[in-house]
């Protein structure tokens, strides 16, 4: 890999005073900017020339790697053939490709590809798509929303309210009527655990006691991440989410997914449905879907949910709800390469394969200075650090400086590293990766 040195990218005070910055400490950063300006396969380099190791597949979505011909050439090919075309009663063809192409690689039974352009739409849609399933078929009653603590949904309105993180909620008013949330899933019986935690599958029967509290004929659907990623990789105990699938069957709720993390190979298998043979109603997707390349997201839907939407005068539109990018043609094209590529090189399965020398690898961070927990699977670790005292987050954020300047890009959320590389991950990328954020871990110390 050739350290092309791009030209500097010259930003003034007036640019960096321009650009309000998304979830950023604004002023911090543009003390000190940290800016890349070119990627290729594992590699970041900023306008300086500096190679900087992909820890984090961007923010969890480049999962085949940077600048991957095959999808630059389809976007590129695809702008110049048809840039935009309208999506409501219009389409393109690619749009039913990619929807094709898509179901058929999803669980058996998520058969409807539903497009939106960001995890957080796909969130909001399959919130909307819940509620209104229950209404067509007269159980109107059934509006209320089940999310878990310490769950990331994006940012929406509907994203927040049955999301768990405080910081996204505490500043945004009283959010949604009607959401409740289950208890999350990070049991301290289940410190430093690889795969599957043993303990906790009774955590699930939470919603038996929101079911008793709020009745049944008052909840349209559970929202879960299989894997929490945001709040630094919070695994599902084994029996975990057989349990909450069981529970949702028997009072008539139905389970979301949000896959947006760990679709597309992030565990080793295609989705994380794939993965733990658990298959809910919807499944959120977004991120890995276009390789980050194009922002796009999905809801996938069982056949069920979309026949009872088909139900009214078939001149009307069945459901009031759709994006002016829904299935854009740039995103479809890159999508349709990306599955290729993924299909191609084996990728969404691949992580299967690598999780023992990662999972190993990031295993021996443990008895380094202030790590209180490793959790690891497929691709994915969560390295949590102990907090400095009355500084929630210094110690993680300094280890983030740090690996920057030592060439590695991670994520950190609070004090928990988490570690989500592409896929494409090669073993000498795991020694560096785990080379230099063992130096910052200790440097922290
Ligand atoms: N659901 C999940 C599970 C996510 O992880 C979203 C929805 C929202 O997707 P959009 O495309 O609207 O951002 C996400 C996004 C982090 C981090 O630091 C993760 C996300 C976003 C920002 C930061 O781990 N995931």
């Amino acid at each position: 890999m050739t350290a092309r040195t791009g030209p500097a990218v010259p930003l003034t005070q007036a640019a960096l005073d321009a650009h309000w910055m998304p979830f950023t400490a604004n002023r911090h950063f543009k003390q000190a900017p940290r800016l890349v300006s070119r990627a290729e396969g594992m590699w970041f380099w900023t306008p300086e020339g500096r190679e900087v190791l992909d820890g984090a597949a961007g923010l969890w979505c480049v999962n085949a790697g940077h600048a991957r011909p095959r999808i630059v050439e389809a976007i590129r090919a695809q702008a110049s053939e048809l840039d935009y075309a309208p999506p409501f009663n219009m389409a393109h063809p690619k749009s039913f490709e990619l929807a094709e192409r898509l179901t058929g690689i999803a669980p058996p039974g998520l058969n409807k590809a539903f497009f939106t352009n960001s995890g957080s739409e796909a969130v909001d849609t399959a919130l909307k798509m819940a509620i209104a399933y229950h209404r067509i078929r007269g159980e109107g009653s059934r509006t209320r929303l089940i999310g878990r603590e310490r769950g990331y949904h994006g940012v929406n309105f509907g994203g927040i309210s049955v999301g768990g993180i405080v910081a996204n909620r505490k500043m945004f008013g009283t959010l949604l009527g009607g959401v409740d949330h289950l208890r999350h899933t990070h049991d301290p019986r289940n410190l430093f655990s690889h795969e599957q935690p043993e303990h906790g599958a009774e955590l699930a029967d939470d919603l038996e006691r929101l079911v008793a509290l709020h009745d049944a004929s008052t909840i349209a659907a559970v929202i879960v991440e299989p894997v929490a990623g945001s709040t630094g990789v919070l695994l599902p105990p084994k029996g975990y989410l057989e349990r909450l699938r069981a529970i949702c069957d028997k009072h008539g709720i139905l389970l979301i997914f949000d896959e947006v993390i760990t679709g597309f190979g992030r565990l080793g298998a295609p989705f994380a449905a794939t993965r733990f043979g658990v298959t809910p109603d919807l499944m959120t997707l977004a991120k890995g879907l276009t390789n980050g390349c194009v922002p796009m997201g999905a809801v996938l839907a069982r056949q069920q949910v979309y026949d009872t939407f088909m139900t009214g005068p078939e001149h009307m539109i069945e459901f009031f709800h759709g994006y002016t990018y829904s299935g854009h043609p740039l995103a479809c094209a890159a999508a349709i390469a990306t599955l290729d590529t993924y299909a191609e090189e084996g990728l969404l399965t691949r992580g299967a394969a690598m999780a023992e020398a990662f999972g190993a690898a990031a295993h021996h961070m443990r008895g380094l200075p202030n790590v209180i927990d490793v959790r690891t699977m497929g691709l994915v670790a969560g390295i949590e650090l102990a907090p400095v005292e009355g500084q929630p987050g210094a110690r993680g954020f300094k280890v983030l400086l740090d690996c920057w300047e030592r060439g590695l890009l991670i994520r950190t959320t609070g004090d928990t590293i988490a570690l989500s590389p592409p896929l494409i991950i090669e073993p000498g990328h795991i020694d560096q990766l785990f080379k230099t954020l063992t130096e910052a871990i200790r440097s922290a110390a």
